[in-house]
């Protein structure tokens, strides 16, 4: 590449294993397309395609068989492909070739992959989660038994796993115990931006824990300004970015868990541009993008664009 130009590394995490609905595994797909088109990345970014983390079909359930398992997350097949997923991002960011790495999901069930991923490769990295949900729900506190709203728990839970009942996900994530990467610290290593959709076990969690939360347009002011003192500025960042936290109503209607209210593509913009300013974002997810569960050319042209207008946003202009 021309000396000058930045490297962002694409990899597909194409499944919707972490909920019931059918249609997040297809964004991988619609994602490329924007990149082919040239709409992903500003001028100045080569993007490098490596491909999907693992088969399609492997993060594949039917919208029948999902009724049949009556919603519940099948934890062995979804843990596997989060395998694999941590093992392309620890292999994408350690080649040293690619000033950013993406990960394309997929539910956000996938970050459990990624983060993994990222903490083998920079155990001190900081990790902002853009979403207008948690995703902190345990088995326990789950209304749903959705795995994309316990992503970060089971991050966090890594001796929990066998130490704490109430997340045991039938030992599908032993796996890691024995990984490098160490338990997430949601307290030290993470903060919220844009949450506004917590069910009453993850607001218990967070208040005991006091994790950072940037949610009202003060807030979020608030929060790029302080992205300038971090107390750690050479920690890496990974931005884990649930489309779900712009407002479905006008931007977003396009994903499979809409909540009231939410960022204008401006505003999310204008943090995805403050982390791109630091210098620091090293990886991202995009997830959730669902054009299957919206009605209309019209919603599923705005969101995809919407999507890759917030892409854009992290990849600093050279
Ligand atoms: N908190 C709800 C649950 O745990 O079922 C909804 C979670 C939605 C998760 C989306 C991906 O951010
Ligand atoms: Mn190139
Ligand atoms: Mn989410
Ligand atoms: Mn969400």
């Amino acid at each position: 590449r021309a000396s000058s130009a930045r490297s962002v590394a694409l990899v597909g995490a194409p499944t919707n294993l972490g909920q019931r609905r059918v249609g997040v595994e297809s964004a991988p797909e619609t994602l490329r397309r924007l990149a082919r088109d040239g709409a992903l990345a500003p001028p100045g970014w080569d993007v490098h395609d490596l491909g999907d983390a693992f088969a399609r079909e492997d993060g594949f359930r039917s919208a029948a068989d999902a009724a049949a398992d009556g919603g519940a997350t099948p934890f062995a097949a979804a843990s596997a492909a989060h395998r694999k997923l941590a093992d392309a991002v620890t292999r994408a960011l350690g080649a040293g070739r690619h000033d950013v790495v993406l990960a394309l999901g997929g539910d956000h069930s996938v970050s459990i992959g990624s983060i993994a991923g990222v903490l083998r490769d920079a155990p001190s990295a900081r990790i902002v989660w853009i979403d207008a949900h948690a995703d902190v729900n345990t088995e326990r506190t789950s209304p749903s038994g959705n795995l994309h709203g316990m992503a970060l728990a089971v991050s966090r839970q890594r001796r929990g796993l066998s130490r704490d009942d109430s997340n045991d996900f039938g030992g599908a994530y032993d796996w890691l115990r024995t990984t490098r990467a160490p338990p997430l610290d949601l307290a030290k290593r993470v903060t919220y931006v844009g949450s506004r959709e917590l069910d009453p076990g993850e607001e218990t969690l967070l208040n005991a824990l006091n994790v950072s939360r940037f949610t009202g347009v003060d807030d979020l002011r608030a929060f790029t300004a302080s992205l300038a003192s971090d107390d750690d500025p050479g920690s890496p960042i990974h931005a884990s970015l649930d489309v779900d936290v712009l407002d479905p109503s006008a931007f977003m209607p396009c994903v499979g868990t809409r909540a009231r209210g939410g960022l204008t593509t401006e505003q999310c913009v204008d943090v995805l541009r403050a982390l791109a300013a630091t210098g620091r974002v090293r990886s991202a997810d995009v997830v959730e993008l669902n054009l299957e569960a919206c009605e209309t050319d019209e919603e599923r042209a705005a969101s995809a664009a919407n999507a890759a207008a917030l892409l854009n946003a992290l990849l600093k202009s050279p």
